[in-house]
């Protein structure tokens, strides 16, 4: 699998973040059985309720302080300071579990909790407390900050260069995502298309596991550090 690989892309989902103790959103007593999809992640939600919707990211972004990057966050640190090609890490997560286990260079496809957007003037500002309360923009000074996360029916960020990585990588890699939600689940069709090799690393097989040449299945503190040693110490 290693021989010749010269771009990687990486995806990853809720599940890496799972044994940091992050609730994942689709297995037994994650985010969405606690709360419905479009009352907590559509603008529509946010629109009808803004304040269950703060309340709900203001919850995990203060959870944040609790939890700690696991091995799979520090293994994939690890390849992007060791591996010679060119690596692109592209999150579906919106926690900072990526960057607090060293890895510099994260694509947050569907935003971040530590960032805000302001809905008057556009302006996006790193936070860390909470939005209940209606802070001040630090630019335009209104109260109009909403969390910076895409939310469904909302275009997730940096598509162009996610998708020219895709067309471009020799070798695609799924961890912890149960390929439910579009467009992050057809980026493994993509990259196949376009020659890459396939490989998914989840608990269990994900909705797409049929797509992918190989697909090994556990807890993503074993299987992404395996993978990388094994690719590292090859290539
Ligand atoms: C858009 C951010 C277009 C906020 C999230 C095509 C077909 C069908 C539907 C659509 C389509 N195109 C668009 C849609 C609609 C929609 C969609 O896909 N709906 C689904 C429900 C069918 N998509 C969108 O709306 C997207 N926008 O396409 O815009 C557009 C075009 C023009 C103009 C405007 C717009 C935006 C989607 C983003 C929504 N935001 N989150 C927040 O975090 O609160 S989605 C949310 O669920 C997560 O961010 C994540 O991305 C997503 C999937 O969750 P996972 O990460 O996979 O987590 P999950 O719990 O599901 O699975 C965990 C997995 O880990 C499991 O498989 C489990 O086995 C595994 N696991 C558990 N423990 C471990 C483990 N693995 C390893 N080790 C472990 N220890």
């Amino acid at each position: 699998m290693s021989a010749g690989i010269e771009s990687i892309v990486v995806l990853t989902g809720a599940g890496i973040s799972a044994e940091s103790g992050i609730d994942t959103f689709r297995d037994a007593g994650g985010l969405w059985e606690q709360h419905s999809i479009y009352d907590v992640a559509t603008p529509e939600g946010f629109a009808r309720d803004p304040d269950l919707v703060l309340r709900f990211y203001d919850e995990r972004r203060a959870g944040l302080a609790r939890v700690e990057p696991n091995a799979a966050h520090i293994a994939l640190a690890r390849l992007e300071a060791e591996f010679a090609g060119e690596l692109l890490l592209v999150t579906q997560n919106v926690d900072d579990l990526h960057e607090r286990g060293g890895s510099r260079n994260v694509c947050h496809m569907h935003g971040e909790l530590k960032s805000a957007l302001c809905t008057s003037c556009g302006t996006r500002s790193r936070w860390e407390t909470t939005m209940i309360d209606r802070p001040a923009c630090p630019v335009c000074r209104a109260p109009t900050l909403r969390p910076d996360v895409v939310w469904f029916g909302e275009m997730p960020y940096q598509m162009q260069r996610i998708e020219e990585a895709l067309a471009r990588c020799d070798l695609f890699v799924s961890v912890g995502t149960s390929g439910a939600v579009y467009p992050a689940a057809g980026f493994v069709a993509q990259a196949k298309a376009m020659g890459a090799q396939t490989l998914e690393l989840n608990l269990e097989p994900s909705e797409g596991t049929a797509i992918f040449h190989e697909a090994r299945h556990g807890p993503a503190s074993q299987l992404v550090p395996e993978w990388t040693r094994a690719l590292l110490n090859v290539s």
